[in-house]
Formats: structure tokens, sequence, C-alpha cells
């Protein structure tokens, strides 16, 4: 029963003409937030990702600019997100194989369930594949 990525609108308080606020609460989460980081400034010919997490599930938000994630499961299948909102987020179960491009003016904003931690990194394709069988 393995979870899928989905998209996921946060609640936005505001209106054209004030300016808008996206909240993101731990209640409305599929997971409690231990750690957020940001990315920004990476050129356009930088694909960023090419690995998986054992346990760390994440909703990432392009808060600026256009960010795409190609996303693979150990199942083989792909699918393929484009984030260009400020109020939508992408949720990441664990165990899926990520590759990202951004525009050059793209902030992404990551809500992560986990602290950083190497050993949760599989960086190796083969690894992760070979991982289906277990
Ligand atoms: C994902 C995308 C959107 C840290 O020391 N602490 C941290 O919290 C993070 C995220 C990274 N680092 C170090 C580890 C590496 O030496 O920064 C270096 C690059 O990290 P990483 O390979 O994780 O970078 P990305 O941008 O390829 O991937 C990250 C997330 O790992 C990934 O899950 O979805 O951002």
């Amino acid at each position: 029963n393995a979870q899928k990525p989905y998209l996921l609108t946060f609640d936005t308080i505001g209106a054209p003409d004030l300016g808008y606020i996206a909240v993101a609460e731990n209640s409305a989460l599929p997971f409690q937030i231990k750690r957020t980081y940001w990315i920004y400034c990476t050129p356009e010919t930088v694909a960023r990702g090419h690995h998986a997490h054992h346990e760390l599930q994440q909703v990432v938000i392009a808060v600026h600019g256009s960010i795409e994630f190609v996303l693979e499961n150990v199942a083989g299948e792909k699918t393929i997100f484009h984030l260009e909102k400020p109020n939508v987020g992408l949720f990441i179960p664990e165990m899926h194989w990520r590759t990202i491009n951004f525009s050059h003016d793209a902030v992404l904003l990551c809500l992560a369930s986990t602290e950083y931690n190497e050993a949760d990194y599989i960086r190796d394709f083969e690894v992760f594949q070979a991982l289906a069988n277990q």
C-alpha cells in the first residue's frame, strides 16, 4: 500500500487588491514538520535531485517561479508535476526517485518530515530499483 504523490492546496487569505497569505499548519499536512529548507538561484542548466529517500516525506512548494518534478516509484511508474502556484504544494512520499528542474527565478520551499540525515538518501538508481524486489 505504497503512498502516491499528490497536489494539495493551502488555505489562502486575501484578495487581488490586498495580496495573499497562504498557510501550512501541521494539522493540515500528512506529517508533522521537522525541518524546512528553501532552494533558490538554481541555474536552468542544473537538474537537482537524482536520489530517493528511505523514510523522508516532503511537501514542496514553488513560492516563486516554476519547478518541474519527475517522480518515479519502485514499480517504475513515473509522474510529472509542474509547480507554479504559491498556494499549491506537492506531497512526495518516501521511496520516490526525483529529478527537478527550475526556472531561473524559482524559489522552492520544502516542508520535511525529518531532520537532515544523509543515511536516509539512496543516491544510486540501481540500488533504488533493486529495493523493489524486497
Ligand atoms: C528534494 C529537493 C527538492 C543539508 O546539509 N541539509 C539539508 O537539509 C539539505 C536538503 C541538504 N543538505 C546538504 C546535503 C548535500 O551535501 O546539501 C547538499 C545538497 O543536498 P541534496 O542532495 O539533498 O540537494 P537536492 O536539491 O538535490 O535535493 C533536495 C532534497 O534532498 C530532495 O529530497 O526533493 O531538495
